[in-house]
């Protein structure tokens, strides 16, 4: 027997008369008894999501549309999915009945109703047709392309482009990242591995302490979280003497550069000030490190270098293109730094969450500041910044919410 889901929704709705939710609740409680209710605290940062998922079907239903509300910038939507998402990631084992989700938090009307349908047909017709429709596909595919955002796709769309051959003939103006994103469109479409991933890392470190001896390189987001494979691989850069770090992006670079590891590469300056940056409301929180972003030149081992061609036969490409991230943080802005950018993105968004509406602080890859004691808090490591925000601490391969 399953749940009416209108009636559930109802009875999470704000402002409902107190006896009818006492009621629920009494109901809740004798259900709870007779039959396994899950049970997951509110924010994905009070919980531990490892990379075992007892879901995909269901959580791979709400991923699409996710991805679809965000490619149409429907951000309300795809937020409201990817917590749905997270939550179900989370539980213990698969779910089978509707009731058992009851008690969970972050399970709007929409997303209950796709949960239901996939478990009493098997499919949600939403997830199919969104995956069928015409619009989302080209969404994916141009943005697909690296340098290219969702407004892009959408006014090439406009434009009568649905894919590359349309991008081609009908030629708009690419910028310099789209036309090496488009140059290199296949490999960087292919999963990154965790042995190029570390392949990427002993290149990168070589260069970095040839440039900064002392200085060090983290391997940060999925691959931290302990992921299989990633779209990139992200690293963060320091040194344990404040101030050493400065300048040293633009050497890193060039060196990597010169050795011919770069396909292409756009750096951008730190821009973060303490003293002038008030906290507020950091819209992004990592857009203001001395970061670069490029497509590495990436030699193949001997037995991965067959790629595929047009045909049935292969011809040996002895490289790849992989995107690659490097991120330079000062060391006392560091365990920020690392925090910010291991993810997952959910995760991260929902630390920031907790912080801004449980505890009154404002959390960034830069610092943490408790907006009523006017002060930053210090941490030097992932542990202090959880123990600040009264959290548990969770490690990186528990974040995979
Ligand atoms: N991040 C974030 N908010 C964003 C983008 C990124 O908090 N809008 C953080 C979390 C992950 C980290 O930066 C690196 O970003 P990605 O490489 O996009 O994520 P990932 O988890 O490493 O995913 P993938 O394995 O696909 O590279
Ligand atoms: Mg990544």
């Amino acid at each position: 027997h399953l749940l009416d889901v209108s009636w559930y929704t109802e009875s999470m709705r704000a402002g409902h008369p107190v006896e009818i939710l006492e009621r629920h609740k009494l109901q809740e409680q004798q259900d709870n008894e007779s039959e396994d209710v899950f049970s997951v605290p509110n924010y994905a940062c009070q919980r531990r999501t490892t990379l075992q998922n007892h879901n995909t079907v269901l959580t791979e239903a709400l991923s699409i549309l996710a991805e679809n509300a965000e490619l149409n910038e429907e951000d309300g939507r795809g937020i409201a999915f990817r917590r749905a998402e997270a939550v179900l990631k989370a539980l213990p084992r698969a779910v089978r009945k509707l009731t058992e989700l009851k008690g969970l938090p972050c399970l709007g009307e929409h997303s209950l109703r796709i949960i239901k349908d996939i478990l009493e047909k098997g499919v949600s017709s939403e997830v199919e047709a969104t995956k069928q429709s015409e619009r989302y596909k080209a969404l994916k595919l141009l943005t697909g392309i690296f340098g290219v955002g969702a407004k892009t796709a959408d006014r090439w769309i406009t434009m009568g482009i649905y894919n590359l051959q349309q991008l081609q003939s009908s030629g708009p103006t690419l910028n310099q990242a789209q036309q090496a994103g488009l140059e290199h469109y296949e490999d960087l479409n292919q999963p990154v591995t965790r042995a190029e991933a570390d392949h990427i890392g002993e290149i990168v470190r070589r260069v970095v302490l040839c440039v900064l001896p002392g200085a060090q390189l983290t391997l940060i987001g999925g691959f931290r979280r302990g992921k299989p494979t990633g779209h990139d691989v992200d690293f963060l850069i320091t040194h344990p003497e404040e101030g050493r770090e400065v300048g040293l992006l633009p050497k890193v670079v060039s060196l990597l550069k010169s050795q011919g590891f770069l396909l292409y590469q756009k750096t951008t300056k730190n821009s973060y000030l303490e003293s002038e940056d008030r906290p507020t409301q950091p819209s992004s929180n990592m857009d203001r490190f001395e970061r670069c972003f490029s497509i590495f030149r990436l030699k193949s081992h001997q037995e991965s270098a067959e790629v595929r061609g047009n045909g049935s036969e292969s011809r040996p490409k002895s490289w790849r293109a992989v995107r690659v991230d490097l991120v330079v943080s000062p060391i006392s802005q560091f365990a920020f730094a690392l925090l910010g950018w291991t993810g997952s993105k959910l995760f991260e968004r929902e630390l920031r969450r907790w912080a801004g509406h449980e505890k009154a602080m404002s959390l960034s890859s830069h610092a943490l500041y408790d907006t009523k004691q006017n002060s930053y808090l210090r941490a030097a490591s992932e542990e202090e910044i959880f123990a600040h925000l009264d959290l548990e601490y969770i490690p990186p391969s528990e974040r995979n919410a």
